[in-house]
């Protein structure tokens, strides 16, 4: 499993540490703002997160008379960490009959795998997990996520290729029941004909899983690839609007320079980070740790 400092080394090399360069010896400037600013924004941190990290660093220098570039690096931190918030502790014990967590995301963001890593540290945590391949769409997804759950011992309940994902849902719950499964993770299509008809279809399984289990569905994941960067915040938004999210799993952020999107995330969709994908492995997801997160984007060493 990579270490948090082996993910975030793309992202710490290309821009973090150069931010360490420019809050150098030298007394702050105008200069030091400008350029604070432009490697922010290189780091797909978005105007919006970047101007209110700035203003608020700005606001903080004032107060405490800072002088010099160099003390503004801890204070940068702190607001960085504020800005992510608090950690979600996510809470694993089994407390009700079935609880149910859907997954959604555009199609090559990580969902399958993300659910075949989830299942994984649910099954770590004594729950009795079965999954519902209701991305029909495409055969092949089926197939994916069948073999994570032999993999990983897991039943997977299937349709054939482009049945109704909706039948294939309540086929799972009635499964679930019947195994006496107490989680149920539904993996979804990413694309459809239309964004529109990938919306619609969401709620419509979203309205099966209220209608056959109580409160379900209830955690919907959002798989953010970190790859896309500002893209992928206003996928994000329809997302959240069409059904509703209780938390991001942020994937692929080994490999990329582009993890300062993490900041804009959550600044800019106002929900919580739960998981970062550091590989692809079975091992590699690991709960999001703002404080961690941030130390490990800066180069201690410089
Ligand atoms: N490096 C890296 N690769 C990842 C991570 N998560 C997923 N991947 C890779 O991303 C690719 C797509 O992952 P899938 O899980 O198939 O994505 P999906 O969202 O289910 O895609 P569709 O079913 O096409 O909608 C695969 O090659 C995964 O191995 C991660 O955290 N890091
Ligand atoms: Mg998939």
């Amino acid at each position: 499993m990579p270490s948090l400092r082996e993910t975030l080394a793309r992202t710490r090399n290309s821009v973090f540490g150069r931010i360490q360069t420019v809050l150098g010896q030298s007394d702050i400037t105008d200069e030091t703002w400008d350029e604070l600013e432009a490697v922010m924004l290189q780091s797909d941190i978005g105007t919006q997160t970047t101007d209110r990290l700035l203003t608020a660093l700005r606001a903080r220098a004032e107060h405490d008379g800072i002088v010099k570039a160099s003390a503004l690096r801890g204070t940068l931190k702190e607001e960085l960490v504020k800005l992510l918030g608090q950690p979600v502790q996510p809470d694993y014990t089994s407390r009700r009959l079935l609880e149910v967590l859907m997954v959604v995301g555009v199609n090559g963001s990580g969902k399958t795998t993300s659910i075949a890593k989830l299942s994984q540290i649910y099954q770590k945590h004594g729950r009795k997990v079965i999954l519902a391949a209701a991305d029909t769409f495409r055969a092949a997804a089926i197939d994916q996520l069948q073999i994570w759950g032999e993999r990983s011992g897991v039943p997977v309940i299937a349709g054939t290729p482009n049945s109704d994902p909706g039948a294939v849902v309540y086929d799972a719950v009635q499964a679930a029941f019947n195994r006496k499964s107490d989680l149920l993770i539904v993996d979804t299509a990413g694309r459809l004909h239309t964004k529109h008809n990938l919306m619609q279809e969401l709620k419509k399984l979203r309205n099966v899983l209220q209608r056959s289990v109580h409160d379900a569905p209830h955690q919907t994941l959002l798989v953010i690839d970190a790859t896309n960067g500002q893209n992928a915040i206003n996928q994000a938004k329809g997302f959240a609007e069409a059904v509703g999210i209780t938390g991001v799993i942020l994937t692929k952020l080994d490999g990329t320079p582009k993890g300062g999107v993490t900041f804009a995330i959550v600044n800019e969709l106002g929900i919580p980070i739960q998981y970062i994908g550091t590989g692809e492995k079975l091992n590699d997801l690991q709960e999001f740790d703002p404080q961690a997160f941030v130390d490990n984007l800066f180069d201690e060493k410089e």
